[in-house]
């Protein structure tokens, strides 16, 4: 067993404890926490790791949606627009596919890492991240991904995302679980759809898809309008598009750890189905901003389970979730900043462990012990402001512990 010992440690368990001088004890799962006074007695024999000046013990960050394969991306793909992002992305893929080497994967982890990070939902749509992903340290749902829209393609891309499944379930490990990616539900046949969560049903697999992220979307699978209509039928040939929004909602029926990313373009029956479907909302607020300059209305899902997700850098220039947060607090415009705050990290804690299905997220006996620490510049006068402040000062991490070993 190890123990930790901070000016603060930050609980998010359900009253938002704050232990001030207080002490985590664990081993892979958190043991005991408590203030340092009453720790260092009842555990005279192990060593006391303190760290020094306004420091605070918090759980890791987890990031539940990424795309590690888009890494290559700086300026090639064209924001501000989606329809233009998506050809910029069509006339770019492969070459950023192809210089997003293992090497760049693997130096992108080590910022996540150091920038807070222990977890991430990493969105894969080829397994060209596999390798880098298994040798971080880093927890992972590794979502195999599953596109295609043409129903005569349909068994050879079910049989070739069987295959990406089957080696990334071999893969399954204390902190590696496979888990499957509808990317979208303009982009997916509802018979691929079906088949692929069929899979998920039976193997109790987390699933993850993205939808309702742009009014192109939204247009298109309504009305079979838009510029989507233009994009469909010159690449492939389609004039309608394979599945109304609550048609492919309902597919996700017995779903067991279900996320959407995006949904800021849902409507009310779409949410109310969400919730239905105890499925979480990946919240990517920069992604949003530069692919569509569009926000999650938050109000309008006070009642589903959100996380953060930075997405990839195909429509980020960061994958840090600590940017990611100070973007947050300046897209939103919550009344009470400070309160907001608060909500914040707990979405990039306990949202993201309920989004992917873990046991994370919490300084809480029995939860997994993944643990970040760092120190603010300065004391805190009133406690409650200590989250705003972490997201205001926070770039780096010093440590970082997941299952209970530094890393
Ligand atoms: O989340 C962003 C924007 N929305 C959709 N897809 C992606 C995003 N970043 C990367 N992608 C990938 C997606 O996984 O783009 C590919 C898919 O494989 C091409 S289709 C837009
Ligand atoms: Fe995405």
């Amino acid at each position: 067993m190890k123990i930790l010992s901070a000016s603060y440690v930050l609980t998010f368990d359900d009253n938002f404890g704050i232990i001030t001088d207080g002490a985590i004890v664990f081993d892979e799962k958190i043991v005991e926490v408590a203030s340092l006074e009453y720790i260092k007695e009842k555990y005279p024999n192990i060593e006391i790791i303190y760290i020094e000046g306004n420091s605070v013990l918090m759980p890791g960050l987890i990031n539940s949606h990424i795309h590690l394969e888009f890494s290559a991306n700086k300026t090639s793909l064209k924001y501000a627009n989606f329809y233009s992002w998506l050809n910029s992305v069509i006339k770019n893929r492969e070459k950023l596919i192809e210089n997003a080497k293992t090497s760049l994967i693997k130096q992108e982890l080590k910022k996540i890492l150091k920038t807070g990070t222990t977890t991430i939902g990493a969105i894969s749509s080829y397994s060209f991240d596999l390798e880098a992903v298994l040798s971080s340290p880093i927890n992972k749902v590794f979502f195999c991904e599953a596109i295609g829209s043409k129903a005569e393609m349909i068994d050879t891309l079910f049989a070739d995302f069987k295959s990406r499944l089957q080696q990334a379930q071999e893969y399954n490990s204390k902190n590696f679980k496979a888990g499957i990616a509808i990317h979208s539900p303009y982009s997916v046949h509802p018979f691929l759809t079906r088949e692929v969560l069929n899979l998920a049903k039976n193997e109790n697999l987390p699933v993850t898809s993205h939808f309702m992220e742009s009014v192109e979307e939204k247009e298109w699978l309504n009305k079979d309008e838009g510029s989507f209509l233009e994009f469909f039928s010159n690449f492939l040939n389609q004039t309608k598009a394979t599945s109304k929004p609550t048609e492919f909602l309902n597919l996700f029926k017995g779903v067991k750890n279900l996320s959407f990313t995006h949904c800021v373009e849902a409507n009310e029956e779409e949410l109310e189905k969400i919730k239905e479907l105890n499925a979480s909302i990946n919240h990517c607020a920069i992604s949003n901003r530069f692919l569509n300059n569009s926000r999650l209305n938050l109000e309008r899902i006070d009642d589903i389970n959100f996380s953060i997700g930075t997405d990839g850098l195909s429509s980020n220039n960061s994958l840090s979730m600590f940017d990611e947060l100070r973007a947050c607090l300046n897209i939103h415009y919550e009344k009470n900043i400070i309160k907001f705050a608060k909500t914040l990290l707990n979405a990039a804690t306990n949202g993201g462990s309920r989004a992917l299905g873990l046991n994370k997220g919490r300084i809480q006996k029995d939860f997994d012990a993944d643990i970040i620490s760092f120190c603010l510049p300065d004391t805190i006068e009133d406690l409650e402001d200590i989250y705003m402040q972490i997201i205001l000062h926070t770039k780096y991490v010093d440590k970082v512990v997941i299952g209970g070993e530094f890393v």
